[in-house]
């Protein structure tokens, strides 16, 4: 059973300013969306163990700032990577080729049952929270979003991974009606991404079903994206529809591409240059000048704790 096609929190554009928006979202959130979608859906909301109303865990309430102004909407919607519509920043009309409808995200591998779920029974089943995070792309520009979406964590206790799964791979859709760039050969077609469970457990990885107080925006990589904000922005990957548990360590699409410039790891580190470009300084969108880049983007409280010595190069030949 579909409960919605568009949550209530999902405005259209027209119906509130930004402004509006940003300060009624938790509200909308905690109250309308989550709310809604959980009572047109007995049952699931207590499989799921939460409960209508439930309002944002205390300990997520440190992502509600980022320490940078949030980039607006309008350029984070239309200054984008997403390479299945075009290798410019401007493909914001071809993405809209995209279509979600009855989107599904099929989880498999070293899992205990293999499951395929729709982004809609996730929004109404997962613990919806906004988060500000920043994002830098390898490409030495960042920006500041305010997601909604969900700990990778509680996707993890959905998926039921078996003891022997050591990594689990993200998958972009393969569709060259809607995306005809797929057609073109010299790309290791569909997009994938990786993340050991320990970084996948970890509380800063985020599942993306929303930014801007409304479900996701085409050109973000509607509907459902990763976000992790301590590696550069090519580990987030777009449009998931397939989720895939694995022992080996998989080899990702830009590390197929270039793995001396697009390594496995991919945390940020301004001290290490990649190999053709400086990493210490960052363009932020919207803004004039450059800022200095932070070891981990910043977010080295939550995350150093597990690399120990493992060194923070981009390029996988410098690791053990
Ligand atoms: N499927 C897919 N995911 C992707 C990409 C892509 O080309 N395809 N680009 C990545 C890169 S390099 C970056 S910087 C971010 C950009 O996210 P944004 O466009 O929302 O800023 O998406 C990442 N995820
Ligand atoms: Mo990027």
């Amino acid at each position: 059973m579909h409960y919605i096609k568009r949550p209530d929190w999902a405005l259209p554009e027209s119906a509130a300013t930004p402004e509006d928006v940003y300060l009624n979202r938790r509200a909308l959130l905690a109250g309308m969306g989550l709310g809604a979608g959980l009572a047109m859906m007995p049952g699931r909301s207590e499989a799921a163990g939460v409960t209508p109303f439930q309002p944002m865990p205390a300990t997520h309430s440190g992502y509600a700032d980022a320490g940078r102004a949030i980039t607006p909407e309008a350029l984070n919607t239309t200054y984008n990577n997403f390479y299945e519509f075009g290798s410019s920043k401007r493909i914001s009309d071809e993405a809209q080729r995209l279509n979600t409808d009855g989107w599904t995200v099929r989880i498999d591998g070293l899992v205990e049952d293999e499951i395929t779920i729709s982004t809609e029974d996730l929004i109404a089943r997962m613990p919806l929270e906004e988060r500000v995070y920043r994002h830098r792309c390898v490409e030495a520009w960042s920006m500041v979003a305010p997601w909604v979406g969900f700990e990778l964590s509680a996707l993890l206790d959905l998926a039921r991974p078996l003891s022997s799964a050591r990594y689990v791979q993200f998958q972009t859709f393969h569709d060259t009606d809607m995306a005809p760039e797929q057609r073109a050969s010299w790309w290791p077609w569909p997009y994938t991404e990786a993340l050991s469970m320990a970084e996948a457990s970890n509380e800063l990885s985020f599942m993306v079903v929303g930014a801007y107080g409304k479900l996701l925006h085409k050109p973000m990589g509607a509907p459902i994206r990763l976000h992790t904000p301590w590696k550069y922005g090519f580990k987030s990957i777009k449009s998931i529809d397939r989720i895939t548990f694995t022992e080996e360590r998989p080899v990702s699409f830009w590390e197929e591409l270039n793995a001396s410039e697009y390594g496995f790891w991919a945390n940020v580190n301004p001290e290490v240059a990649h190999p053709r470009w400086s990493q210490a300084d960052e363009r932020v969108l919207g803004q004039d000048g450059r800022v200095p880049t932070e070891l981990y983007n910043g977010y080295g409280a939550q995350v150093a704790g597990m690399y120990g010595d493992l060194p923070l190069q981009v390029g996988e030949r410098f690791w053990r």
